[in-house]
């Protein structure tokens, strides 16, 4: 049985076909929505048709983040204000936090970042096929068909923040809040004052190592929040977040 398994993954993953894609998207749509009722008025073949016409037949170093907009329009998400959790170089560290609890969602947890979440994908001018391997990489090209999804899947979940979100960074390295980031090039700007009242920065540090909340870098964030909404920032120690990872009973508030 596991030789078997291990067989149908090596073949899976290193098909090309366009049918792979088209069943992992539908398979983990499903999936999602199974374990997520609250996601049930989304129909996962419309979702494929809308996401296949973002890049079959393009040039995958030419798919612009607009190309996204007939998916995130066919998408149905309910926003969860004051749960939303942005992120920046800790993608382990928060995912493995969100996955134990539902009190914070990150854009992975929403249907459209779950699906796509892990997955590479492109198409190819004049062809109608799909491919999963020999795509561009995340820097070969600035609009590629992966980093301009997730520029829109982010553009999007920003848009819909309310309340108070939160948004964990990286204190072990030298720029917390990095310039280039998806977090401040697109999300950051998009939060509207009339729906957000706060953003709270996780600040995830070693043993009260490395960077601080004095950080130049968030300084620059607060005064691109402020006095729009309000700012605060707390640095957490890393074993605090890891205890409540290991211990998911823990509340919420107690984690930081
Ligand atoms: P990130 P962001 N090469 O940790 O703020 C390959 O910098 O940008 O956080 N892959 C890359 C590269 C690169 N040079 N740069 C980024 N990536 C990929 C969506 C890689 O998969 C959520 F809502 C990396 O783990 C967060 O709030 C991921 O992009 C926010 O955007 C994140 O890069 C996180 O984006």
């Amino acid at each position: 049985i596991s030789l078997g398994v291990v067989h149908s993954h090596v073949l899976s993953s290193s098909s090309p076909s366009s049918e792979s894609l088209k069943k992992t998207i539908i398979d983990k749509c499903e999936a999602f929505i199974q374990n997520n009722k609250s996601s049930s008025a989304n129909n996962c073949q419309k979702i494929w048709s809308a996401f296949q016409q973002a890049f079959v037949g393009r040039d995958p170093c030419n798919v612009p983040m607009e190309a996204y907009d007939p998916l995130i329009h066919t998408v149905i998400q309910d926003p969860v204000c004051n749960r939303m959790l942005f992120w920046s170089k800790t993608k382990k560290i928060v995912h493995d936090f969100t996955e134990k609890r539902d009190c914070f969602l990150t854009l992975e947890d929403t249907l459209v970042g779950f699906i796509m979440n892990g997955l590479t994908w492109c198409g190819k001018e004049d062809s109608n096929e799909t491919f999963t391997t020999g795509c561009p990489g995340w820097t070969d090209c600035v609009n590629n068909t992966v980093r301009s999804f997730w520029n829109r899947a982010s553009a999007a979940f920003a848009d819909a923040a309310c309340g108070d979100v939160t948004a964990m960074l990286n204190g072990s390295i030298a720029t917390p809040f990095s310039p280039t980031s998806i977090f401040a090039t697109i999300e950051v700007k998009r939060f509207k004052a009339a729906k957000v009242k706060s953003l709270s920065v996780v600040l995830v540090t070693k043993e009260n190592k490395g960077t601080t909340c004095d950080d130049p870098s968030l300084q620059d964030l607060q005064k691109e929040i402020e006095p729009k909404l309000k700012y605060n920032c707390k640095a957490v120690p890393e074993s605090k977040i890891q205890d409540c990872i290991s211990h998911p009973d823990t509340a919420c508030g107690a984690c930081w």
